[in-house]
């Protein structure tokens, strides 16, 4: 079954803590602005908003055995948990919602890495997830400036903010977050 958009709100916000649903609404909002800057379809933007973050609070060895029992990149076992929410979500999002369109699930899926080649909708809900409203992190001004522009230029930033972070924190990175600033940059040198 599909879920309206109502029942959609209204089951996911019970599934997180009141500051994560109040994230949601920011990138929701945000969301539908991109996708109205840029040409990405609004309504499917503001689903996959909704849903990007809805595996965040699930317990560890729950997403665990969802990577494992499913077809889902094993590799994410060998990096850090807070990225397994991101394709857990796309996952729950098919299983429990009833979302089947790739093009939402695929924005949920990699919305905290990236990937090569994302697609319009892909940059829509990654970039939303940076520059939403509430976020207050070094740097978001500059992002919220360039993503008035151009997503790429938006994620690119975005992305060396987390690769920063993660490099200062001597966390390990997520090759697929590096690949997909590359690849980014590699289309911002195409077009210029
Ligand atoms: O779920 P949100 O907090 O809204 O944002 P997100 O889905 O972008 O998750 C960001 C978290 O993921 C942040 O705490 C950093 C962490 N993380 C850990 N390793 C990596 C990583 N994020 C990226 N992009 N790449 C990594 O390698
Ligand atoms: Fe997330
Ligand atoms: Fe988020």
């Amino acid at each position: 079954m599909e879920f309206s958009r109502e029942e959609l709100i209204k089951s996911v916000s019970q599934q997180m803590p009141a500051m994560r649903w109040q994230h949601t609404q920011g990138v929701m909002e945000t969301a539908v602005k991109l996708a109205e800057r840029y040409g990405a379809d609004p309504v499917k933007a503001e689903k996959a908003a909704i849903l990007h973050d809805v595996a965040k609070y699930w317990p560890v060895k729950q997403m665990e055995a969802v990577i494992r029992e499913n077809d889902l990149s094993k590799d994410l076992l060998f990096y850090d948990k807070p990225l397994w929410h991101a394709e857990v979500g796309a996952f729950v999002a098919k299983r429990d919602y009833g979302v089947e369109d790739p093009e939402i699930l695929d924005a949920i899926k990699y919305h905290t890495s990236g990937r090569i080649g994302m697609t319009l909708m892909d940059k829509v809900v990654c970039l939303a997830d940076y520059i939403e409203p509430g976020r207050d992190f070094p740097g978001v001004n500059n992002i919220r400036e360039l993503a008035n522009h151009s997503l790429e230029a938006g994620l690119v930033a975005g992305f060396d903010s987390t690769i920063t972070l993660l490099v200062s924190r001597r966390q390990i990175i997520y090759p697929l977050t590096v690949f997909a600033r590359n690849d980014l940059i590699k289309q911002l040198e195409a077009n210029s």
